[in-house]
């Protein structure tokens, strides 16, 4: 297992759309591991292959979400393999995302708040299901990553303005530090 460096904006690979998965081989198996630990460690909750480089229909969720109301949190590792979105709810729902290709920096973000998709697992095993809440949020941002697309992107051009400037301001920061 290995943890992966996350590339970042305004890395043009992120823009690069996602190739469908043939086959899960073993070196993809491997791949979906060394993703996992990545997203623990940096710490996130969702990580798309293209964020370590890889222009492969891969994504990888765990909401570590405690069982209850101020518990320990709890792995629930999910495995997406060229996930698609059947239908989307008409009604949306704003929440605050992040994104660890877009370090440190959070914006509203309205999405459909209800989605029915279908993908692969790990074993090749195919899912049909309705997502809602910050699974089918998740879901619908790590998507996004597959087509080239940065949360940022949903938002105006000021607001995804600021954002960059921002960034780009704490790069300066952590260069001169
Ligand atoms: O860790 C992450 N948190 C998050 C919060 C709100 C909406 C989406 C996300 S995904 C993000 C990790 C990431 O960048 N995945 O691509
Ligand atoms: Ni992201």
């Amino acid at each position: 297992m290995a943890i992966l460096p996350i590339i970042e904006t305004p890395d043009p690979l992120l823009r690069r759309k996602s190739s469908s998965v043939e086959e899960i081989t073993p070196e993809l198996r491997t791949l979906i591991d060394d993703m996992f630990e990545t997203m623990y460690a940096a710490p996130g909750i969702g990580l798309a292959a293209i964020q370590v480089g890889v222009p492969k229909r891969i994504l990888v969720i765990d909401l570590q979400e405690p069982e209850e109301e101020g518990g320990e949190p709890v792995r629930r590792p999910m495995v997406f393999v060229n996930p698609e979105i059947v239908t989307a709810s008409d009604t949306v729902q704003p929440y605050t995302e992040g994104c660890l290709s877009v370090p440190e920096q959070y914006a509203e973000v309205e999405r459909p708040d209800r989605v029915r998709a279908r993908w692969l697992d790990r074993d090749g095993k195919p899912h049909d299901e309705e997502l809602e809440g910050l699974l089918g949020i998740c879901l619908q941002h790590e998507m996004d990553h597959l087509e080239g697309i940065l949360f940022i992107d949903h938002l105006s051009r000021l607001k995804r303005d600021m954002i960059l400037r921002k960034l780009a301001k704490a790069r300066r920061e952590k260069l001169a530090a």
